[in-house]
């Protein structure tokens, strides 16, 4: 494949380590802390992790480790929504196999978990690896959405890592997806299996975080990619004063990106999803709080604007929560009963009788290509596809009537035209920042460590990450540690507790306090692309969100 200027200069980028990882591979010893106790539910987790619940925090120091020149044979599998900077994690996790023992085998898992089922593998060379550094996507070994659930495919599993003589498998994924290297951690001790099991934190929608886990990797990149085009949308509405753009961002059901962008950007208005349940607020009182905003600006002559939707905020209306929850246990308990591309007005009759009236009501409310876009199907882990439902448009007809009903009555004369957007898998495979570089290579060497060292059922760690580079924090997280019940596909699974954003945190009280101004006057910021090469300030610096979090 012919690469560009930038992929070039980029391969010859460097990525910063924490000074503990870039020192002599045989002076990296690992430490242990106390055992660890889950978030809620300990009786249960510790049942179903018999094995692996409950483990020490792990971090690394300066010291003789005899195990890390051991020759090892490792599997590595990109799992879920691309993310930038897997590239890289894949780079770290070969660069230290290397530097620990140059006979060390590093296999690329294909298209995901599935490829672990069915034994897809690549072995990754140095010449394969060359060619995918600091560059975005996954499509070095491909990912996929499979979740390795039943029986068979535990079994499958451990017969691949069997076959290949895997010392470990590195599980680059999102809370599902980490979940699933947890079980497989404790399925392949349970059944005598020397294959131990260690997780990335992967994803673009930053919400695995927690005390021990700063920011997952890919956050960064999407943020500032999708905040480059709502700048430059930002200056073209400023240019010609007619459009009204709502734009639609990715992140799932947390509403992080959403902040971020905001932080980046000013728009006029930004939902926030879990502000919306916390004031339980209705799909009318939102199209209220965005009509108020135009007609203010249109007063001051000012026909244009911006608008942020998270991408989860349906799931945070009431009504349409409790909605897309009975459309997910019927179709979770009577998934094989559900046809999904019957007719709508079929599935209407069909969900008649099995979810509330008012559910129904709703349904039949919402336009039906909307409404439609809530009977998708699931994905492997029972979410529903928000990033397929068109809040955006929903939402643009919704003002739009609304603002039509208040000419009437002359209680509204402004101008009001508007375009919607969604911006999500744009920014899902761009060039990793240097942030998402340098973190993502550290993640990768880090989860080397813990592997060489005999660990398994960890999330490999880097903390202090508003620091320079080289003192940044790295070690493990036990998996069983972030973890509580939670209801999926109609019965109590064991998840990864999601970060949804603190309504009490900083950036979302530096949001609250800027919007009202925001709302009303032109406060744009235009903060262009991501620069790769240049002084540190412009380069390297991380999310504001993560800033905000790290200020004392
Ligand atoms: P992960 O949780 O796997 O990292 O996925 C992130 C994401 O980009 C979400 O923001 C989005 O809702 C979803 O993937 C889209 O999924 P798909 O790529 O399957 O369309």
């Amino acid at each position: 494949m012919s690469v560009s200027a930038l992929q070039h200069a980029r391969y010859a980028y460097n990525p910063k380590l924490p000074e503990i990882l870039s020192g002599q591979i045989d002076n990296i010893s690992i430490k242990l802390g106390e055992p660890t106790e889950a978030l809620s539910d300990k009786e249960e987790l510790r049942e179903i992790f018999k094995l692996t619940y409950g483990k020490p925090l792990v971090s690394f120091e300066k010291g003789k480790n005899d195990k890390i020149n051991r020759e090892l044979k490792v599997g590595v599998i990109l799992s879920g929504g691309q993310a930038p900077g897997g590239h890289n994690v894949i780079a770290g996790l070969f660069d230290g196999l290397k530097k620990g023992n140059q006979n060390s085998t590093l296999y690329g898992i294909k298209g995901g978990p599935g490829g672990l089922i069915i034994n897809e593998t690549v072995i990754l060379t140095k010449e394969i690896i060359d060619q995918f550094r600091n560059t975005g996507g996954f499509d070095i070994i491909g990912s996929g959405r499979t979740k390795i659930e039943t029986n068979e495919q535990f079994a499958s599993s451990l017969e691949t890592v069997k076959k290949l003589n895997l010392d470990a498998v590195v599980v680059i994924g999102g809370d599902d997806s980490n979940t699933n290297a947890a079980l497989l951690a404790e399925y392949f001790l349970a059944n005598g299996s020397k294959t131990q099991v260690i997780g990335c934190p992967k994803t673009i929608d930053g919400d695995l975080k927690n005390e021990h886990i700063e920011t997952s990797f890919g956050f960064d990149t999407a943020c500032k990619t999708y905040s480059e085009l709502i700048g430059n949308l930002s200056r073209d509405t400023n240019s010609a004063k007619k459009y009204w753009h709502f734009i639609k961002l990715m992140g799932r059901s947390a509403s992080h990106i959403a902040l971020e962008c905001a932080l980046q950007t000013q728009p006029n208005i930004c939902l926030i999803s879990e502000e919306v349940e916390q004031k339980a607020l209705s799909l009318y009182k939102i199209v209220d709080h965005i009509c108020a905003s135009i007609i203010k600006r249109a007063e001051n002559g000012e026909n244009f604007g911006i608008v942020l939707i998270p991408e989860g905020l349906v799931e945070f209306i009431p009504e349409i929560k409790n909605l897309i929850s009975e459309l997910n246990d019927t179709i979770a308990n009577e998934g094989d009963k559900f046809v999904s591309d019957r007719t709508f007005s079929a599935q209407l009759d069909w969900f008649s009788g099995r979810i509330s009236d008012i559910s129904l009501g709703i349904l039949k409310l919402l336009p039906p290509e909307i409404a439609q876009q809530f009977l998708m199907d699931r994905d492997p882990h029972g979410n529903v596809q928000v990033s397929q439902i068109e809040t955006e448009k929903l939402l643009v007809g919704m003002v739009t009537k609304k603002l039509n009903v208040l000419k009437e009555h002359n209680q509204y004369r402004g101008k009001f035209g508007a375009l919607s957007h969604f911006f999500g898998y744009e920014g899902r495979c761009a060039f990793p920042t240097n942030f998402d570089s340098d973190y993502c290579y550290s993640l990768g060497f880090s989860a080397f460590v813990l592997i060489a060292s005999g660990l398994t059922g960890y999330l490999s760690n880097v903390k202090n990450l508003t620091a320079p580079a080289d003192q940044w924090i790295a070690g493990g997280v036990p998996l069983t540690m972030m973890m509580d019940m939670e209801q999926r596909h109609g019965s109590k699974k064991p998840v990864i507790k999601k970060a949804l954003v603190d309504l009490n945190g900083k950036p979302f009280k530096t949001f609250e306090k800027n919007r009202d101004l925001w709302a009303e006057k032109t406060c744009f910021i235009v903060p262009g692309a991501i620069q790769y090469f240049g002084p540190a300030e412009v380069c390297d610096s991380p999310s504001i969100t993560l800033r905000l979090e790290k200020e004392k």
